[in-house]
């Protein structure tokens, strides 16, 4: 049997995978294959070739897809986001983690298979900081890679050793290993802040104030914001975020410097973000009701980030920024959407 080149998307019926599905579908030049637990929305189905109902932790589902096609890039979204994780740690790390480890050694039994590495992409997130205490945030501006990377909840440990055991796919194997077929995974990570999309509203995150204030004010719906006003961390529209997947994805490997890299477009505070919100919705009915827990994790995150090692190496260059980003793609997207 001739096996299909195909990308595989995990968790493809998510946030990033829609905005991916929906992006990569405009070329139509790739064939895509999806896993996700639920069954994909009507409006992606005819984008994608193929599409699995199961689990990453499936690894009799897993043999079967790397027996059916050759995967020559995967992009691994599926988790458990942070307010989630922190709920059901225990499983959080299996799926985070144990469903990673299983990706990556599918990735990189294909890459033995067909004799070439497999570009493996993995969102990762701002969760792996953990900033000591607000004067530190203050005073440290925008965050390095390599700053602070100890993480106070599940999510973000989990993320974060991810991360190491990409590289150690990537790396270990072709350097430790006889075989001429090991290090069959080229493992590339990027550090999402918040996602902001005008098509779906997240679930599970602890940035998710941002997509729901916006969200709710078009709906005309009542929401309690669980930050405090002056609450500031990264963020990014959708569109974005999609296209520094690919734009990682396309990049040659001896341009690439890191395993992990930060990439961010604009840090308003909750209340700049009610405030652009209500001159869009003038009758948004938001108010505030702080969560201790969920303010202490976004507390622990930065302020910003330094994104500078992924303009140089592979051209990140967002293209919404914080007033583009809401005049130009949030508000009309999502006007349109609840008006129709
Ligand atoms: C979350 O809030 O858990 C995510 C993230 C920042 O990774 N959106």
């Amino acid at each position: 049997m001739i096996r299909k080149p195909v990308v595989f998307i995990t968790g493809a019926g998510g946030e990033i995978g829609h905005g991916l599905i929906a992006r990569l579908g405009q070329g139509g030049d790739r064939r895509i294959v999806t896993l996700d637990v639920n069954p994909l929305e009507g409006s992606l189905r005819h984008l994608v070739d193929r599409e699995f109902t199961g689990s990453i932790l499936d690894t009799a589902l897993l043999e079967r897809i790397l027996a059916e096609y050759e995967v020559e890039l995967v992009f691994h979204l599926a988790a458990l986001l942070s307010t989630r994780s922190e709920f059901t740690p225990t499983t959080a790390h299996h799926v985070n983690v144990e469903g990673t480890l299983n990706l990556l050694e599918f990735a990189q039994k294909e890459g033995e298979s067909h004799g070439r590495p497999v570009v493996f992409v993995y969102p990762s997130s701002i969760a792996v900081y953990g900033v000591p205490d607000t004067e530190v945030r203050a005073r440290t501006g925008k965050v390095q890679e390599d700053q602070f990377t100890h993480p106070t909840t599940m999510y973000g440990c989990n993320k974060l050793y991810c991360e190491e055991l990409g590289r150690y796919y990537a790396r270990h194997y072709k350097q430790l290993s006889a075989e001429p077929l090991a290090g069959r995974v080229d493992f590339r990570a990027v550090r999402f802040p918040g996602l902001i999309s005008a098509m779906t509203v997240p679930s599970g995150g602890t940035s998710d104030y941002a997509p729901e204030i916006i969200h709710a004010a078009a709906k005309r719906e009542p929401y309690a914001c669980f930050v405090r006003p002056d609450t500031r961390i990264p963020f990014m529209a959708m569109p974005d975020g999609v296209e520094a997947l690919l734009a990682l994805a396309e990049a040659p490997r001896e341009q690439l410097t890191r395993t992990a890299y930060n990439v961010a477009a604009f840090n308003p505070s909750a209340r700049e973000i009610l405030d652009v919100v209500k001159q869009a919705f003038p009758d948004a009915q938001i108010t505030w009701k702080n969560d201790a827990k969920r303010q202490g994790i976004v507390d622990s995150w930065p302020g910003d980030v330094d994104d500078s090692a992924a303009r140089r190496d592979w051209g990140f260059s967002p293209r919404y920024d914080f007033v583009r980003a809401f005049e130009e793609y949030l508000i009309p997207t999502i006007r349109r959407r609840y008006a129709s």
